[in-house]
């Protein structure tokens, strides 16, 4: 037997939902209906439907697969999200999804729902690479495949910027008030980040439109946090014996969770704070602390853990040398975050350290491998520069830098090639082919990719000769060795 409203009765009553989701109505639109979303903002938002109700059930659109649109509608909208901790799991089944939407089969939806005034907030977790925003001139990039196709046809869009400007187009046309947009993906400054790239593609294709956008629209920062492996057919058989029903849409996650939000909702919000977020004025330290002191490390255990051979983040933190180098570029973050009134520094890096070694939770190393060029200069790059300024030691992220630059050759240690995942793969295939053993020219190749690497780093000599040193022991005696010497 399936999990869908007609069988809502049949799951053990505490994992039930504590509000009738017929009684609520939908004001979000969501655009990324992946596993993170279902265990972060859904979950979330559905706490604030329990305690506080509100018509803010979520229609949410997945804008490429078809395949978590179409198991969340034979459900509907309802799914398991299992915690998972060293204490065991727990189980609940959330309701605040009303309307899954594919927007490869329907792509009218989503500018259409985003024109319905009862939708009052937009949320995105879209992956960095999917925006098509130039960071350093804080514009939209109309480079960006999506983006060009987008201008091209502004009113048949596709992407992320095309289909909130054509949906904020028809919005205004028919004379409704602006929703907030507040956008959920691990960049820094991420509401002002997209309010410049979502400007940019409107003042290309109508110049009143963007100003109206400038005008009414608010978007607030936000920060993020709960560890997501993609959910596989374990998930789903550990749902089905914690339910009685089967599950098609399950997801996983820890137990932790975090949400600092800029509270900006002119449109109004749900009592996001039932499931624990917390508002604040200014999230930039916050957005510092979890990119720099969790992400950062992340893509280190991900670039030096594939290559060494571990297939999970808790594999890596029980490699007692490679565990050394996580804590060891986590405290040079910390140094990198400055003071946070709410926050203690040191007990937020052994937390830390305790969630990845969560033994319950298999997130591999080749899943947050995946797209380095859009991670590296706000988790590793930044702070490195930063490091540099302050006359402090570079290493830890020399070492974080040069295991991508190992990575980036798409070759395993036992010559074994891999996919890198990444939208500049073709470019990196390109300039790092024939340089696979040679450190100093494939440390210069990719250093100078255009727009990767901050000109002030690339050109500093100290941290250069530092890569370098680095990435020629894992050229030329394998990852493993080059974990035991930095470790040493
Ligand atoms: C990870 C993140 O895949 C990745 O790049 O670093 O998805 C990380 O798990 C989340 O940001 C945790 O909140």
């Amino acid at each position: 037997m399936w999990l869908d409203l007609s069988t809502l009765n049949h799951v053990p009553s505490d994992m039930r939902p504590a509000y009738d989701p017929a009684a609520h109505g939908t004001g979000i639109l969501h655009l990324g209906l992946g596993a993170f979303h279902r265990a972060h903002q859904a979950a979330y938002t559905d706490a604030a439907l329990a305690r506080a109700g509100g018509d803010w059930r979520i229609a949410s659109v997945s804008l490429r697969s078809t395949d978590t649109a179409d198991a969340l509608g034979a459900q509907d909208g309802l799914y398991t999200l299992i915690e998972r901790g060293a204490e065991g799991d727990r189980a609940r089944v959330i309701a605040s999804v009303a309307e899954p939407i594919a927007a490869a089969r329907n792509p009218e939806a989503t500018p259409a729902r985003l024109a319905d005034p009862a939708i009052r907030i937009v949320t995105l977790t879209v992956t960095e690479k999917a925006y098509g925003i130039d960071r350093e001139a804080m514009d939209v990039d109309p480079d960006h495949a999506q983006v060009a196709a987008d201008l091209a046809a502004p009113r048949r869009p596709e992407g992320v910027l095309g289909v909130l400007a054509e949906g904020l187009r028809r919005r205004r046309e028919a004379g409704h008030a602006a929703p907030t947009i507040l956008c959920c993906d691990n960049l820094p400054k991420n509401g002002a980040l997209l309010r410049a790239g979502l400007l940019g593609f409107a003042r290309r294709v109508d110049p009143d439109l963007a100003e109206w956008i400038a005008e009414t629209v608010a978007f607030p920062s936000s920060m993020v946090d709960r560890i997501t492996p993609s959910p596989t057919e374990e998930t789903r058989s550990r749902a089905a014996e914690l339910l009685g029903l089967d599950d098609r849409a399950a997801v996983e996650c820890e137990p932790f969770e975090q949400w600092v939000i800029e509270d900006r909702f002119p449109a109004g919000r749900p009592a996001w704070e039932a499931g624990g977020a917390i508002f604040v004025a200014d999230v930039a330290p916050f957005e510092r602390m979890k990119l720099r002191m969790l992400n950062g490390p992340h893509s280190l255990i991900a670039y030096a853990g594939v290559l060494a051979g571990h297939e999970f983040v808790r594999d890596v933190m029980a490699d007692g040398d490679l565990a050394r180098l996580v804590d060891r570029h986590m405290q040079a973050a910390a140094r990198r975050v400055g003071e946070i009134a709410e926050i203690d520094l040191d007990a937020y890096r052994a937390d830390l350290l305790q969630r990845f070694s969560n033994p319950a939770i298999a997130h591999r190393t080749y899943q947050i491998a995946a797209d380095g060029t859009q991670k590296l200069p706000q988790r590793v790059l930044a702070p490195a520069l930063d490091a540099l300024d302050a006359g402090d030691d570079p290493a830890a992220f020399a070492f974080a830098v040069a295991a991508w630059m190992r990575y980036a050759t798409g070759r395993s240690e036992a010559g074994k090639s891999y996919a890198l995942n990444d939208p500049r793969e073709a470019e990196i295939r390109a300039v790092t082919e024939g340089r696979e053993g040679d450190a100093k020219a494939l440390c210069a190749a990719l250093m100078d990719l255009p727009g990767l690497f901050p000109r002030a780093l690339s050109e500093h000599e100290g941290f250069r000769t530092a890569v370098e040193t680095r990435l020629s022991v894992m050229v030329e005696a394998g990852m493993p060795a080059a974990i035991e010497r930095e470790a040493a």
